[in-house]
């Protein structure tokens, strides 16, 4: 997929304040400093678009960016920062937990995970939540540039084995790397395919009229129980 136009349009505090549900949403979420705004960056080809920090936390807002018109990035806040005062994180995180509920044209996150790192308790945790709340969900492990190949497979072996008893099929795993571009076309991919099945569906309308991304959002809801936030 060629990425033609990428454009900033807006932050949001809270679910409220995000902007119409009229384009399909894909969305990054994992623990601070996981390489969120980074990936964000390389897949939309544009350098400094989202913004990049050392610092953990960096990212406070629902950042929603637009893709050849058509659909949308969202770069959300990490979870895991232990920094800052705690009434900010706690308004932040019930923000990122009611836009992963409730957004209805959310089409798919991207959960990162380092791939660096053996699993991490919150990680898995929140990969539970996810899977409990019937969020769709593809891992990517980020950051391969800093470890050896064999290294990743190890860690994603490891984080695999952790998750496995809550899936009857695992989810689509995915590497990356935003310094070298690496599985850049591969996560294109995952977006191309989506956006190609959303266009089909459109072509039908429901009997309620709603357009079918609302519609497959609002039965994925349906099945979701209301579970306490892991983080
Ligand atoms: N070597 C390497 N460094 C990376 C990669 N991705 C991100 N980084 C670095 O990791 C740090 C954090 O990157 P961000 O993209 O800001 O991470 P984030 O997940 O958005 O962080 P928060 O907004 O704080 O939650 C920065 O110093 C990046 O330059 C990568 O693929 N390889
Ligand atoms: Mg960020």
């Amino acid at each position: 997929m060629n990425i033609s136009s990428a454009i900033f349009d807006c932050s949001a505090p809270d679910l409220d304040s995000c902007p119409d549900e009229s384009l399909p949403e894909f969305a990054f979420i994992g623990r601070s400093n996981v390489g969120k705004s980074s990936l964000l960056n390389m897949l939309a080809g544009k350098d400094g678009l989202a913004r990049v920090s050392p610092t953990p936390g960096f990212t406070k807002l629902i950042n929603i960016f637009t893709m050849n018109k058509t659909w949308r990035l969202v770069d959300l806040p990490g979870y895991g920062f232990a920094e800052g005062a705690k009434k900010d994180r706690s308004r932040f995180n019930h923000a990122v937990s009611h836009y992963l509920k409730q957004r209805m044209n959310l089409c798919l996150v991207f959960a990162l995970i380092d791939s660096g790192l053996e699993p991490q308790e919150m990680d898995v945790e929140f990969v539970e939540w996810l899977a409990h709340n019937a969020v769709p969900f593809v891992l990517v492990f980020t950051k391969t540039d800093k470890v050896t190949p064999a290294m990743v497979q190890v860690n994603i072996a490891a984080f695999t084995a952790r998750i496995s008893a809550w899936f009857e099929q695992l989810p689509a795993i995915f590497t990356c790397s935003a310094t070298t571009e690496q599985g850049r076309q591969e996560l294109l991919g995952v977006i191309d395919e989506a956006m190609t099945a959303i266009r089909v569906e459109q072509a039908s309308v429901s009997s309620e009229g709603l357009p079918a991304i609302s519609r497959k959002a609002q039965e994925i809801r349906k099945r979701r129980p209301d579970l306490s936030r892991p983080w």
